[in-house]
């Protein structure tokens, strides 16, 4: 009886013992991940973006999509990158699915204006087109910039991004946006949501993937069947 008593107390000592011991290492574990994640942030600072002006106001509300995602119609809220992060893509080098534009040329894409007024956006064919940014050397790329066409609320179909440090896009390509939900270009299906353009463009995490390449794909848009695009930019930091 008492023998059993004491095995008892033994048992829910150590089970006592035995909680302590895992409350303790998860509040260790915790404390380091906070402290990492601390760490990470002191390094890092708000990327600032020139916007153009805007060109509509209002929630636009007659688009019809089956993937869009929700209209909050407030502004994006800051993104953060390593400090030393810099824009490099201005007036670098675009080529393109289509080799003759309908209207403008491919450098409106990295020449700094970014206004939605007619004569800054080059407009490529109908259906499925790319464009493709050359940094000239690899960066690791945290964030790209898009603005399509701002002056009128629509979304453009089948928005991929990719990066490369192949200028083929062979080997070594790396998705950082695809929200192609049904695989039209056969690029596979992405989980990305479609978005309504604006003046503040389309941010895409670069999450500090090295490439020199920049690939971005689209499939006409809500209002028309043709591609366009006033500007993108590439911030990215040297590769050591
Ligand atoms: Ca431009
Ligand atoms: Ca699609």
């Amino acid at each position: 009886m008492i023998k059993g008593d004491q095995e008892i107390k033994m048992r829910s000592l150590n089970t006592t013992k035995l909680l302590g011991i895992i409350l303790g290492w998860s509040l260790l574990l915790t404390m380091s991940g906070l402290a990492s994640a601390q760490s990470q942030d002191k390094d890092k600072v708000e990327l600032k973006i020139q916007l153009p002006k805007p060109m509509f106001v209002g929630t636009p509300r007659n688009i019809k999509t089956p993937n869009l995602e929700p209209i909050t119609g407030k502004p994006r809220g800051p993104f953060y990158v390593p400090a030393g992060t810099q824009l490099v893509s201005l007036n670098k080098p675009v080529t393109s699915s289509d080799r003759q534009p309908v209207i403008g040329e491919l450098s409106y894409l990295t020449d700094g204006e970014k206004s939605g007024e007619d004569g800054y956006f080059v407009e490529l064919g109908p259906g499925p087109q790319w464009v493709q940014i050359d940094l000239k050397e690899p960066y690791l790329i945290q964030a790209i910039v898009i603005w399509h066409y701002h002056s009128q609320a629509r979304v453009y179909r089948d928005v991929v991004v990719q990066v490369s440090e192949d200028k083929d896009f062979i080997n070594g390509v790396v998705t950082l946006f695809n929200n192609d939900h049904d695989n039209t270009l056969g690029l596979g299906a992405g989980r990305d949501r479609e978005y309504i353009e604006t003046y503040e463009g389309k941010l895409i995490d670069g999450r500090g993937t090295k490439a020199r390449y920049v690939r971005l794909w689209s499939n006409g848009n809500t209002s028309n069947d043709m591609n366009h695009y006033v500007e993108v930019e590439v911030y990215g930091l040297p590769v050591k």
